[in-house]
């Protein structure tokens, strides 16, 4: 019999017999996987009978919800291309991603719903649906009325599942389009490597919009057919209520820092806990120790891209390693090359390039960045610096690409520098990442003001706010004569990045 390799045969077939059990707690409600099954077929069909057709995108631009999780199951059972975006959207990025991925359907809270039509007008998009984080909305009230009865697609694998957008350098986001196989691929590996079993229960407090919430912490969940507790976003003290019935974690350093600030945090807290994952931004060593210290437990650190997945771990059994990112996983390949494309030797710093079944295929309309995107041999230029300890420990120590991680989020520099420069009065600006004990990195904007003119540090945050989804706006505005430069006239961001760590030290003492 051909086996069905549509990632949701991952997910849910097979596992009849633990149809009863719960998957995701959600406060006081609670969804077994036979629900999960039913309300995707709801939706699944709602989205059907309003013409919705496989290849298709549909655009999720939603609060965190159970509802946001059968549209995501959906999708994946219907063959429609999945593609999340951030609720912090302002009106100006969502026309882009609209635009580009030219969705069936945009899905979006009642809240924002006159602006997104708005935008979806602009963009040709025809159909524009609401659903709540309490369930309500046109698209909840269609998958209420429609039957649970539906036949999940088909596939061998190689269709396009989801797509996902990074910004990137030039300030202009990129799909990755991310196939069943890419994605099935990387979770079985994940599930294996990091022990999961069906009496897992893991504490979700991740958004559903990125990679590590959804396909790594949703997903493992689900092919281990484990369960969740679904949390709205992220809240130390719900948290550590939650530790003593769950088993596992996943999170952002920001996580882990705002977690030890809590008095609650303690090894008796942690007792039921079996592991603690963290990624998307660097642990730093202080986090990694002082989580050792309080809770006896090591937290475990991985890296991935949102064009791969995840590619390297620390181990489950064995030693993990503080500052590390750990070994690649076993059906992925890891080079670390320098400018030549030449592997370099143990301990020498260069490019990680990542081959294997979790990688990408490639962006979305966008033929002349693909061929770069890429080696001859088929290795993806993560653009991110890393080397390799002789032990194989892979340590990341920097970025090829202009990027700040700002709590977790990809912040690119290019995207806010446009913005401001827009801004009258503005000649110049320069976008950098400071070190921050709470997000890692926190947003900097250095900026030399038009001669006689008198910037408005709170008119300029206020206009951003406007723009850009919060997380991007700069959290803190500094003002320069000029900005440095080399001899080709590039701001050198380096010595910006050291001046203004020196100032803010200053300032502090
Ligand atoms: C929210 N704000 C932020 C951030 N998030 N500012 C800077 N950086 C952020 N990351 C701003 C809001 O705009 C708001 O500003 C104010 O902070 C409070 O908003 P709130 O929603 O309450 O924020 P928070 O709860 O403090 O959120 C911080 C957070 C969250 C918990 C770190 O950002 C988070 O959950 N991050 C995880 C992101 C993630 O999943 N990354 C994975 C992507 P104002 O007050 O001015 O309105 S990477 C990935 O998937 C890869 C592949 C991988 O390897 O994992």
């Amino acid at each position: 019999m051909h086996k069905n390799r549509n990632l949701y045969s991952c997910y849910l077939q097979g596992k009849e017999d633990n149809h009863g059990k719960v998957a995701i707690h959600c406060g006081d409600r609670h969804y077994s996987y036979a629900d999960l099954a039913d309300g995707s077929a709801r939706y699944a069909n709602a989205l059907a009978d309003m013409g919705v057709s496989p290849g298709d995108r549909v655009c999720a631009c939603i609060d965190k919800s159970i509802g946001n999780i059968f549209l995501y199951l959906a999708c994946l059972r219907s063959g429609i291309v999945y593609q999340p975006l951030n609720p912090a959207f302002q009106p100006a990025e969502v026309d882009y991603y609209l635009a580009d991925a030219g969705p069936a359907a945009v899905i979006c809270s009642r809240e924002n719903e006159v602006w997104v039509r708005t935008a979806a007008r602009r963009a040709g998009v025809e159909r524009v649906l609401t659903l709540d984080r309490d369930g309500t909305g046109t698209l909840a009230a269609a998958a209420d009325a429609a039957g649970t009865e539906f036949a999940t697609r088909v596939y061998d694998g190689s269709e396009l599942a989801c797509l996902l957008y990074s910004s990137g350098t030039t300030g202009k986001p990129k799909g990755i389009k991310l196939s069943h196989d890419n994605l099935a691929a990387n979770v079985r590996t994940l599930v294996d490597l990091w022990g999961f079993t069906n009496d897992d229960v893991l504490i979700h407090a991740l958004p559903l919009f990125h990679v590590h919430g959804l396909f790594v912490a949703l997903g493992c969940v689900l092919t281990a057919g484990a369960s969740l507790h679904l949390l709205e976003k992220f809240d130390a003290d719900e948290i550590i209520c939650l530790l003593p019935e769950a088993t596992v974690l996943m999170g952002v350093p920001t996580f882990y820092t705002r977690l030890l600030q809590s008095p609650g945090l303690s090894r008796e807290a942690c007792s039921a806990m079996r592991l603690f994952i963290s990624g998307s931004a660097p642990l730093q060593e202080n986090t990694f120790n002082q989580f050792k210290q309080t809770t006896g437990h090591t937290i475990l650190e991985r890296y991935g891209t949102s064009e791969t997945g995840m590619s390297t771990s620390n181990p489950l059994h064995g030693e993990r390693r503080a500052g590390m990112v750990g070994m690649p996983l076993p059906d992925v390949m890891v080079k670390i090359v320098d400018d030549d494309g030449t592997e370099v030797a143990d301990a020498g710093i260069g490019e990680l390039l990542v081959k294997g079944p979790n990688v990408f295929s490639g962006y979305w309309n966008l033929d002349e960045v693909n061929r770069g995107a890429f080696t001859e041999d088929g290795y993806y230029r993560t653009g991110d610096l890393g080397e390799r300890d002789p032990d194989g420990y892979i340590r990341i120590v920097g970025r090829a690409r202009d990027m700040i991680i700002s709590g977790g989020e990809n912040v690119y520099p290019k995207e806010i520098e446009l913005c401001l420069d827009r801004i009258e009065g503005i000649s110049e600006s320069a976008v950098i990442g400071l070190e921050d004990t709470d997000l890692g990195e926190r947003v900097v904007a250095v900026l030399v003001a038009d001669p006689d003119c008198r910037l408005d540090e709170a008119g300029i945050v206020a206009g951003l706010k406007t723009q850009l989804a919060g997380f991007k706006v700069p959290r803190q505005i500094c003002f320069v004569e000029e900005l440095p430069r080399n001899t080709m006239g590039k701001v050198q961001k380096n010595k910006l990045r050291e001046t203004w760590k020196q100032n803010h030290k200053n300032e502090q003492e």
